[in-house]
């Protein structure tokens, strides 16, 4: 081997030592450098004689070619190199599955409401709505109850620290029947011309749902809790038509034709003669038990004076059921306070 091919292939072991861009170049300089190796023979040329110059000078051209094409391919080496750290640093596994938004549905209380007034919907029922801070008139006095009555008290009713625009105190409201109070007085209003006339009113036909409020707080009451109560006022509106509308209601609500109602006698200030009504499964997990699940009765005529009606010639019944309650019969849920907790866990079961 002349010192040509050694000098090319010392090169080449100490390019192939080069393990970053930097240690090559450095490598490089060491050859082709200012003062590299290749460019002191390259000065030495010019001590030779001129036939000898063209030889030498050949073979060293030849050299640096061989050198150069090392130091070329080492780079391409070494970039290659590179590439593939950076690719391997920053994978991206794109058969790992992609972070999902969580899916939103419905509270199973709402669910619920949603299904109490599309089966009243279907029945002719209108749906009113309407303020949860109420007056004292709207919350008890209207619906007959007495001014000493229990359920006006502190103990069973949230006060709000304000009062209407006459001074009266207000509320939470205790139930729903404020609205339906509202709702039967303006439609009593929208038809006093044809009544005057002696024609009959279009049948007030309404279900309330909504938040109410009330001081208790156990395992099956909560401070806030959902009531749906309902109005049929007309002519000719009996407790026949009360039993028929719960019947269809109860059977569809609990999707089965195998349940059986029955009323039992009670009391309410706005409702005389007043039922608790009670169903039973003829098959399922709550086969053969009363479960109470509503109260009801006839209005009084006194509540009816309050929607600006006569109670001699407009009848008919009223009703109220627990949403809550349902919901946890339909469900199978055993503490109430598992809906208004707020966890997920519990919440995203039902959707
Ligand atoms: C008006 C007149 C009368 C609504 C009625 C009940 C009987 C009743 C409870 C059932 C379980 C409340 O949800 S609950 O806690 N309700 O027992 N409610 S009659 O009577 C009315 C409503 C509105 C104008």
């Amino acid at each position: 081997m002349n010192d040509l091919d050694a000098l090319v292939q010392t090169a080449q072991v100490d390019f192939a030592q080069a393990t970053t861009p930097a240690q090559l170049e450095d490598a490089k300089a060491r050859y082709t450098g200012k003062s590299g190796r290749l460019t002191e023979l390259l000065k030495g040329l010019s001590a030779l004689a001129v036939d000898e110059k063209k030889t030498r000078g050949a073979a060293i051209n030849e050299a640096k070619q061989r050198i150069e094409a090392a130091l070329n391919e080492r780079r391409r080496g070494l970039a290659e190199a590179e590439l593939q750290a950076q690719l391997k640093a920053e994978a991206l596994d794109v058969t790992l599955p992609g972070r999902r938004r969580g899916s939103a549905g419905l509270h199973p209380v709402s669910l619920t409401l949603e299904r109490i007034e599309q089966i009243f919907g279907s029945m002719g029922f209108d749906v009113a709505d309407g303020p949860e801070i109420e007056t004292d008139w709207y919350s008890f006095t209207a619906l007959n109850n007495p001014e000493n009555h229990p359920a006006r008290s502190m103990q069973d009713t949230f006060y709000v620290d304000m009062q209407d625009d006459a001074g009266r105190p207000l509320c939470l409201r205790p139930h729903t029947s404020p609205m339906q109070i509202r709702y039967a007085r303006q439609h009593a209003a929208r038809h006093a011309a044809t009544m005057a006339v002696g024609q009959p009113m279009p049948e007030i036909r309404v279900i309330a749902p909504g938040r109410t409020y009330r001081v208790d707080s156990d395992a099956t009451h909560s401070p806030m809790f959902h009531q749906c109560e309902g109005l049929w006022i007309g002519e000719n509106v009996s407790f026949k038509d009360l039993k028929v509308v719960f019947t269809d209601f109860f059977r569809t609500f609990f999707e089965t034709r195998d349940l059986e109602l029955r009323f039992r006698p009670s009391f309410f200030p706005f409702t005389e003669p007043s039922a608790e009504v009670d169903i039973a499964f003829a098959s399922g997990p709550l086969q053969g038990r009363w479960l109470e699940v509503a109260g009801s009765g006839q209005v009084h005529p006194n509540v009816v004076r309050n929607f600006g009606l006569d109670p001699e010639r407009y009848i008919g019944f009223a009703f109220g059921m627990g949403p809550d309650r349902l919901t946890m019969l339909r469900y199978g849920v055993n503490d109430l306070r598992l809906f208004f907790d707020g966890d997920l866990r519990f919440l995203s079961q039902f959707n």
